[in-house]
Parts: structure tokens; sequence; C-alpha cells
């Protein structure tokens, strides 16, 4: 009885210290804002993430206070459902695993100019179409049925480019399909390099040895020229399969990700001579 007062009491507390700072989020238009630091900082069951930093990785170990940015502005996430696997602090980068880079691009660079504000309009210049989906269960459905043997297309336009909360973080996109039947699989992605160049693979997934689906390159091309291709001679079906889109780095700035502009085609051929990418692989399985 008494115990159970107590609980009412603190429950009641809680409620009455429940004072997250949030709004409608502008990109999934259904997130709560959100600040790491308060408590709870989002309701039960969720989770505030910016970027790739989720719970506890957004407040400053020293401090005690929240991460900020670098002008001093403390981080402002969205409350999401936690992220797959369990492990809130494994960031995208490393959770798809594209295996080690070994060309990088070193020509003229151009501005994408996808990150900071128009000085015309005042807006965020990264659109931030269908993102946060950079791990699964966010990912960009393509469905059960990707077209075989389509008619070339200029593809889907997306955006590498980070949130306005988070301008440091890399940013990755993610889609997802499944196959009816087994099926040669091509991705095209088409990007000017000058602007940023990026990196495309293909993944599924696997249990690892506690049971737990990991994610296991089947391809990749991390060529640093203009555009990327995949090539998948005969993937099972269904599936699921990953495609995963991200900036690149480089050894002389780790810590800086590029951003560009790019076009992306999913889809099957029926022959297996039929469309290729013409030798242009880099790592894969
Ligand atoms: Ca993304
Ligand atoms: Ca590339």
């Amino acid at each position: 009885m008494r115990l159970s007062k107590i609980l009412t009491a603190s429950l009641l507390l809680a409620a009455a210290c429940y004072k997250p700072t949030y709004s409608s989020d502008e990109d999934a238009g259904k997130a709560f804002r959100c600040y790491a630091t308060d408590n709870p900082a989002c309701p039960a069951g969720l989770v505030c993430c910016v970027g790739e930093l989720c719970g506890d990785a957004l407040i400053d170990p020293v401090t005690n206070g929240p991460v900020k940015d670098n002008s001093g502005i403390p981080l402002e996430g969205s409350c999401v459902p936690p992220r797959a696997p369990s492990d809130m602090t494994l960031t995208p980068t490393a959770y798809w695993d594209f295996g080690v880079k070994g060309s990088y691009y070193t020509g003229l660079v151009n501005d994408p100019l996808l990150s900071g504000k128009d000085p015309d309009t005042g807006k965020w210049r990264c659109a931030r179409k269908l993102e946060p989906n950079d791990m699964p269960g966010q990912e960009v459905g393509l469905g059960s049925q990707i077209p075989v043997d389509p008619n070339p297309t200029p593809g889907t336009a997306y955006e590498i480019c980070p949130d306005e909360s988070a301008p440091d973080l890399v940013d990755v996109d993610v889609f997802k399909f499944k196959l009816p039947t087994p099926t040669k699989v091509m991705v095209r992605v088409t990007y000017k390099v000058s602007y940023g160049d990026l990196d495309v693979a293909l993944f599924r997934m696997a249990k690892d040895d506690s049971g737990v689906d990991r994610p296991q390159r089947v391809v990749a091309d991390l060529t640093a020229v203009d555009n990327g291709c995949l090539e998948a001679p005969n993937l099972p079906a269904p599936g699921p399969y990953y495609v995963v889109v991200r900036g690149t780095n480089s050894p002389e700035k780790p810590a800086t990700y590029t951003m560009n502009n790019y076009n992306i085609r999913v889809y099957g051929v029926s022959t297996p001579a039929g469309d290729s990418c013409v030798a242009k692989k880099d790592g894969g399985i």
C-alpha cells in the first residue's frame, strides 16, 4: 500500500516535471523536438536523436549539459523510435560498413550549396526530403516489385546533406527493396564528383552470433569519379535489400564529409547479358 502511494506520487511528480521542448518536426511532420538533457527528453518508448547522435551521446560528459553546435547552441533533436540495433551509440556510418575506400577525388571542388542558409531566403539549403532515412526502419521504401528493364530515366532526385540542427554530421540515405524472384539488380547513382564524391553500396541482412540482423555488404562502388553503379548478378528472393548512399571523407579531412545532389535508379535486368556497370566496381564480396 505504502509502496503504491510512493509510486503514485513519483508518477505524478514525473508527470508534473515533464516539460520537454517540442513542436512538430519539419522533416517528418510527426516527431517531437527535444533536448537530451530534458528529463524525460521524449515520451515513453522514444529517444532523442540528432542525426546519428542519440540519448546520452547528446549530453556533454564534462558539463552534463547539452552537446552544442559550433555556434554554442545546444543541439535540438527529434523524438524517434530507438534505432536498430539496440546500440544507441552506433552511428549510421559505422552500421553500414562500406569497406575500405581506395581512391579519393583530388580535382577542383565546387560548392554544392547544401549547407548553411540561403542569403536570399534565409532558409537552410538542405531540403532534407524524406529524412531521417539513415537506418533500418527509417529507409525510403522502393517496394517489392522494382521495375525490370525500364526505359532509362533521370531517376529520383535526393541530396546528401546535413540537418540544420547538426550541420557537421554525415548524412546517409537508405533505400529498401524486396524481390519476387531471383533477379539481376542494377543501381545507378548520378552525380558530379566535383561537387562532392558519393559512395553507394548494396546490403542484405544476416544474423550475427547473437541472432541480431546486421548488414552484410553485397557490392559497393567506392570510386571517386562522376556517378556510381552497382551490379548484382543474381540476388536471391525475397530479400530485403538495402541500397545506401553516403557522403565520403578523406584521409586528409577525416571529419569532413562530402555533400551532393544525386539521382538514383534501382531496377532489375531480365537477361544476364543485359545492362551492366562495365567494370566499375570497388570492394564488395
Ligand atoms: Ca539521410
Ligand atoms: Ca563515388
